[in-house]
């Protein structure tokens, strides 16, 4: 595997939803593959669970990570080309990825849309420059607009608790008081849609997502409506991704907090397991009864982290 943007990049799903659960049994059986293979995780934005779980899958398959927070630990970088470079940015990306690439075999990067320029961020400007100017093996840990590494751990999670063979999979917006990125639902959507699941996604008007991500999953407006019956709930919040209309991408459009997902809305679904990637914002995103009851999945979901990432790093190293 050359690089882990897209659903498609991962081939066969059940065969590699089987490899995650041969990886999740047996997490050492590979620990020679890594040996003398170093993996780099930059990031420009903060995380938790990506940054731990990233260096947990390596740690485990034998390799060596080394993280490298931009702005933080390093120069902070500029990453538009063709500026008079006159600011506070003291070094271009055009020179750091390949200094930062001939050190290591493997790149993930975690670089968030910017929100301003939908552009720039659908067209994954920062992570093609890594892919162009790298040469290695790249990774996604969230950039611009896909986060398959969340994806992929949500499917594992899915796969490990269905209590039926084609489970109804609702994907629900909620409110935030900050504007977010659609890495998450767009990844999560795209990975459904490939997915053997009935996948619905609920959300007020206005926040569609792109059409490249959403593909043929049924949009329901009526989140009461769309959640009956659901095995699985997923909640999300993300930020106006400007299908509709260009000049609001980014924007928040909607705080309605009767998008919450609390005890009402479980009450219609099919005892459904819920799911949410964190870090959540309880009784912004959902109430404290639904994300301490039984049937939350969040601490399983984030543990499977570990496991997504260690399949796909297994394979970049398989193919080196
Ligand atoms: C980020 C997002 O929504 O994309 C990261 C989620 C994994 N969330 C926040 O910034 C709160
Ligand atoms: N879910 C997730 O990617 O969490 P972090 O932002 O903490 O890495």
């Amino acid at each position: 595997m050359k690089s882990f943007f897209h659903v498609q990049d991962i081939g066969n799903l059940n065969s590699a939803i089987n490899e995650a659960f041969q990886v999740k049994k047996t997490p050492f059986a590979w620990k020679e593959l890594g040996m003398n293979r170093t993996i780099m995780l930059v990031f420009f934005n903060g995380s938790l669970r990506t940054r731990l779980s990233s260096q947990k899958a390596a740690l485990n398959l034998g390799m060596n990570p080394i993280v490298l927070n931009i702005g933080q630990d390093s120069w902070k970088l500029e990453t538009e080309m063709g500026v008079v470079m006159d600011g506070d940015k003291s070094e271009h990306l055009r020179e750091a990825i390949p200094v930062m690439a001939s050190y290591c075999d493997i790149i993930g990067i975690r670089s968030f849309a910017g929100l301003s320029d939908r552009e720039y961020d659908y067209n994954e400007t920062v992570l093609k420059q890594f892919i162009e100017f790298g040469g290695k093996p790249v990774i996604s840990l969230e950039s611009a607009t896909v986060h398959p590494c969340q994806a992929f751990a949500d499917l594992i999670t899915i796969e490990e608790h269905k209590r039926n063979p084609r489970p109804k999979v609702v994907m629900t917006w909620a409110p935030h008081p900050k504007a977010l990125p659609q890495a998450v639902p767009n990844s999560f959507a795209e990975w459904m849609n490939a997915a053997d699941v009935d996948f619905v996604i609920t959300h007020p008007e206005g926040y569609e997502l792109d059409p490249r991500f959403a593909g043929n999953a049924k949009v329901e407006y009526d989140q009461m409506k769309a959640l009956e019956g659901a095995d699985f709930v997923y909640a999300k919040n993300w930020s106006c991704p400007g299908v509709r209309d260009r000049s609001q991408y980014g924007s928040i459009l909607s705080k309605d907090m009767s998008w919450t997902v609390d005890d009402r809305h479980m009450a219609v679904t099919n005892n459904a397991f819920f799911m949410h990637c964190l870090p959540v914002r309880r009784n912004m995103i959902v109430s404290d009864s639904v994300i301490d009851s039984p049937t939350s999945l969040v601490i399983p979901e984030a543990a499977n982290r570990v496991v997504s990432a260690q399949v796909v790093m297994k394979r970049m190293l398989e193919s080196l």
